[in-house]
């Protein structure tokens, strides 16, 4: 390679940053394949239609990107059945997923196959490959850490059919030294054993389900008025990571 030209990952990472992505990594399907999270799951899902993953040969790497977001934002993480994607947030990664795909195969000859959320439905678990690729660490609020976004962030995730070099993980470790505000503020005590329980934080996501409002459909970007949900983001909000100092 002469020394001006760009790697594919190089390539890939300009790209993601031209489409608006926040953040952009790669990690190998292999690395992700053998992360614990699949482990867990396979033993207790959290959807009941999960059957297991198909995982297809011919994927040999994961885009994971990131799209930043503030508390001066909260639309973006609203829940509504009428929204594709069902919050605005998903509607943006969506879409930079749909342009990256299509960029991916008609400039650099590589198949790729843009992720849905669901991991029912063939997505991918997002913080594990996030991890992998080098955009955070998991904090002890059992979500990724980013250096530039503390936990603000939502993910979303792309198979590629290229072996590439993976752009993590990082040195970083946010949670040391930290007195664990974001334990302390859950309003389930989720974080009351010393780890995450599940089973807590759903029942905060159920009540919040249990009491939808219906919003211009303005607010959500669509034509008609819809039921929206607004789930908890406290113990994201808690932690200082990534946040100016005020
Ligand atoms: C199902 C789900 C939920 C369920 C169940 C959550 C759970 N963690 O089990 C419920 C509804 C309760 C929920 C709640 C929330 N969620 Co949620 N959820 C998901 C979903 C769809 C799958 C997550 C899952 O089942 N993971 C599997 C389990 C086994 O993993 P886990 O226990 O959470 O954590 C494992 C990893 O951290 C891993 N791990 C730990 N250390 C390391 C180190 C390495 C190197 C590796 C590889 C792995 C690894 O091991 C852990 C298991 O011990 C993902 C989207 C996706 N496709 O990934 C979003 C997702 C994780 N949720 C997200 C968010 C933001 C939330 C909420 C704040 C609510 C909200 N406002 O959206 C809360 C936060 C709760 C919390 N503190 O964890 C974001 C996280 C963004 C971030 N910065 O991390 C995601 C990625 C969705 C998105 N839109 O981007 N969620
Ligand atoms: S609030 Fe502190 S302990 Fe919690 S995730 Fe952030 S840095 Fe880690
Ligand atoms: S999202 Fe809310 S209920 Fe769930 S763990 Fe975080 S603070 Fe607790």
């Amino acid at each position: 390679m002469q020394p001006h030209e760009k790697s594919i990952e190089e390539a890939i990472l300009a790209k993601a940053k031209e489409l608006g992505m926040s953040l952009a990594g790669i990690a190998s399907i292999r690395d992700l394949k053998a992360s614990r999270s699949y482990d867990i799951y396979d033993k207790r899902p959290f959807y009941e239609e999960y059957k297991g993953v198909k995982w297809q040969e011919e994927h040999k790497s994961v885009l994971v990107f990131a799209l930043s977001h503030p508390r001066s934002e909260p639309v973006l993480d609203w829940w509504s059945m009428k929204v594709p994607g069902f919050t605005p947030g998903n509607r943006i990664l969506r879409r930079q997923s749909r342009q990256m795909r299509t960029w991916l195969g008609e400039e650099l000859g590589i198949n790729a196959l843009s992720l849905p959320y669901q991991i029912e439905y063939g997505g991918c678990f997002l913080k594990d490959a996030s991890v992998l690729a080098g955009l955070g660490v998991i904090g002890k609020n059992n979500l990724l850490v980013t250096p530039e976004f503390g936990t603000r962030v939502r993910l979303r995730g792309i198979f590629m059919e290229a072996e590439l070099e993976p752009t993590g993980p990082i040195d970083f470790d946010p949670c040391n030294g930290c007195d664990m505000p974001c334990h302390k503020v859950c309003p389930r005590k989720a974080f009351g054993s010393g780890k995450f329980e599940r089973e807590l934080c759903k029942q905060e996501t159920d009540l919040r389900d249990a009491t939808m409002e219906m919003l211009d459909g303005e607010i959500m970007g669509i034509e008609v008025p819809s039921l929206v949900s607004k789930y908890c983001r406290k113990c994201e909000f808690a932690c200082p990571v990534g946040q100016p100092e005020s």
